[in-house]
């Protein structure tokens, strides 16, 4: 008897469920991108999990034939820790907006990125809340005006890029959602790095931020220079808060020690210990009458 092995494509990774997102959405490049990067590196779906919060960007598990979970507003990287933790050996893919990431949800990625957690995280930057119809995000650059912020955003932005090396991830990039095949391979490299793997991607919302955003942002992009160390930390952030320009590509990328190697050898000591314990085992440590 032999035994086919069917190789999955892009359109493998596609659920039934058509995207909602307005037409001229970033999100569905970032979307394309996510379905080649899955194919290129033959993940198995029954082995990988794509996690989000709420907003927009965090419809796309919903269109990812994987596990996953629409989850909270920004929880997605909570979510994310308990499933590494509890099956280490699953890809673990979360997703999201930046204010799912950067405002609720940006004490859970300073800990993410602290934690070296051994997932990828997608952030759908487009520099507002798109859901909840336009209002300032803590990406909007200073002086835009948006639902919220009628006379001009008067805050200072947040550059995730910069955020996530100074506190400890350990892959960080920053792509475009308007260019497919960079994208891709950063999110294939994301993938396969041992440790915190953040991908900005710059994702315009054309809706709340308008077409023009598309060109506005391409006039600003470049590739890293090739002569980039990645390994350099400074140098590597001294690609944020450039003015006038955002760089793309692989920014930082460095080996450490992932939280799931930091805890491997507590999981092996629970287990010398005898037979896990039951839910109600724990619960008496609490409450002894329970
Ligand atoms: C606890 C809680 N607070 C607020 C909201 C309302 N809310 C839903 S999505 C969202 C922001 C969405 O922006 P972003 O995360 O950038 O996603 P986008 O829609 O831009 O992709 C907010 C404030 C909520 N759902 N839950
Ligand atoms: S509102 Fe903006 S972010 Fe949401 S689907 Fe439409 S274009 Fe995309
Ligand atoms: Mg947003």
């Amino acid at each position: 008897m032999s035994t086919e092995v069917v190789k999955l494509k892009p359109g493998s990774y596609k659920t039934d469920l058509k995207p909602v997102w307005c037409p001229g959405c970033g999100d569905f490049g970032v979307l394309n991108a996510l379905y080649r990067a899955m194919a290129q590196l033959q993940l198995e779906p029954w082995n990988t999990v794509v996690l989000s919060g709420i907003g927009c960007s965090s419809r796309l598990p919903g269109y990812v034939a994987t596990y996953g979970f629409n989850s909270v507003h920004g929880r997605a990287l909570t979510l994310a820790t308990g499933v590494k933790i509890a099956r280490p050996e699953t890809i673990v893919i979360a997703v999201g907006g930046d204010g799912d990431g950067m405002a609720i949800g940006g004490n859970h990625f300073m800990h993410a990125c602290r934690r070296n957690l051994d997932v990828t995280y997608i952030l759908m930057d487009n520099e507002i809340y798109g859901l909840t119809k336009g209002q300032t995000a803590p990406t909007t650059p200073t002086g835009d005006k948006t639902k919220s912020s009628f006379y001009g955003n008067p805050e200072p932005a947040v550059d995730p890029v910069e955020l996530a090396i100074s506190t400890g991830a350990t892959f960080v990039a920053r792509g475009f959602s308007g260019d497919m095949k960079t994208l891709t391979n950063l999110i294939v490299q994301a993938i396969q790095h041992r440790g915190f793997a953040f991908v900005n991607v710059m994702s315009p919302c054309v809706t709340f931020r308008g077409e023009s955003q598309y060109g506005i942002l391409k006039e600003k992009l470049r590739l890293v220079p090739e002569d980039h160390d990645p390994t350099d930390r400074l140098a590597a952030l001294a690609f944020t808060r450039e003015k006038d320009v955002l760089t793309t590509g692989i920014l930082y990328n460095v080996d450490e020690p992932s939280l799931v190697d930091r805890i491997a050898h507590v999981r092996e000591l629970a287990k010398a210990q005898g037979p896990e314990p039951t839910v109600k085992d724990i619960l008496q440590t609490f409450f002894p009458s329970f």
